[in-house]
């Protein structure tokens, strides 16, 4: 199976960028993660993203806050899917992020999920690599039924409390 890149801003972005590695862990899917700046090291990133495809990288998921170039910085030098992590930060709460992350222009996308939505892209690579992977397309079933369970048992747990 293809590896997964983790790409992340800074080292104050890995708190909520494990959530993307535990993700991928809890799955089996390899991965590989850095700290990389599209503003800080850029020639850094532009060498990773030119050379992933040929080191063995399926996705890559780049994760940064306030003026986000990252991840669109990456989808600029591959064709490999990225998927952009927009992260919270003090000032405007990830909007900023947000917007720089998903407002790509035409031709070159970056598929954003959620602000701070790091086990998410986690769950959105696999399902990319799922596509040529056939345990790890049952894994992501189970992985939805266990989901759909865990709620039902809420339910459940609720519905006797109330008559209590
Ligand atoms: C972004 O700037 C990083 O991804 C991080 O979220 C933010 C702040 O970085 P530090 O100043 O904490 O290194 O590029």
């Amino acid at each position: 199976m293809k590896k997964v890149a983790v790409i992340m801003g800074s080292d104050s972005d890995l708190p909520v960028v494990k959530k993307c590695a535990d993700k991928l862990y809890e799955l089996g899917i390899e991965y590989e993660m850095h700290i990389m700046s599209a503003h800080r090291t850029p020639d850094a990133v532009s060498e990773f993203a030119s050379r992933a495809r040929e080191n063995g990288f399926g996705v890559i998921i780049a994760c940064a806050g306030m003026a986000a170039h990252l991840a669109g910085f990456i989808a600029a030098h591959t064709v490999l899917p990225v998927i952009g992590v927009p992260l919270k930060s003090k000032a405007l709460d990830g909007l900023d992020a947000l917007l720089a992350t998903v407002q790509m222009p035409s031709g070159i996308p970056v598929a954003t999920v959620a602000i701070d939505g790091a086990a998410n892209a986690a769950v959105l690579a696999a399902e990319i690599l799922a596509l040529g992977d056939e345990a790890l397309l049952e894994k992501l079933d189970k992985m939805r039924s266990d989901m759909a369970a865990a709620v039902r048992r809420k339910d459940a747990a609720l519905g006797a409390e109330a008559q209590q």
